[in-house]
């Protein structure tokens, strides 16, 4: 499997919930390696253009009222596969139909209030990151456990 980074956010929900930690420690334990960081409030516009391609949905007014609503934490995870890795740690969309042991399945009910965000695919993840973070703000770095959770080629 090829390394990937993929945009992973914490949604307003979540914060207010206390399942920042939750999110993290699963994706921690995964193996996965956490490359950036920030907690912030998210401006209408860095909104808008993250969810752009969702535009001329009819939920997509309450879906920026909801992400601007209160402050996030914004996150870069790196490892292989990660991508695929972390949407199916995440579960599907709709938590009513997200597989039990997912983060959507065991923290949300329903799809507007579904507690995490992640890239859903190679050019979605190089967009949102760059869109997110400085390239300067990524932080590349060794863990001696590395070998220990996937083989080094
Ligand atoms: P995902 O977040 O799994 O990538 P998406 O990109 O299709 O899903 O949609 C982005 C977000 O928009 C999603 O996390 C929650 C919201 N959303 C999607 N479908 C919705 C719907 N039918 N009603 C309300 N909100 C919806
Ligand atoms: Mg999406």
């Amino acid at each position: 499997m090829a390394v990937e980074r993929s945009f992973v956010m914490v949604k307003p929900d979540g914060v207010q919930r206390g399942l920042v930690g939750e999110v993290i420690r699963r994706l921690e334990r995964r193996g996965l390696k956490l490359v950036a960081a920030k907690f912030m409030r998210v401006p209408r516009e860095l909104a808008e253009k993250h969810y752009e391609a969702l535009k001329d949905k009819p939920f997509f007014p309450g879906l920026i009222d909801f992400i601007t609503s209160g402050p996030v934490l914004a996150m870069v995870w790196e490892g292989p596969g990660a991508i695929s890795v972390i949407r199916n740690t995440m579960g599907a969309t709709d938590p009513a139909k997200a597989s039990p042991g997912t983060i959507r399945a065991d923290f949300a009910l329903d799809v507007s209030r579904n507690v995490v965000h992640g890239s859903d695919s190679p050019e979605t993840a190089e967009r949102e990151i760059a869109l997110w973070f400085r390239p300067e703000e990524l932080v590349s770095y060794d863990r001696s456990v590395d070998g220990w959770i996937a083989e080094e080629k």
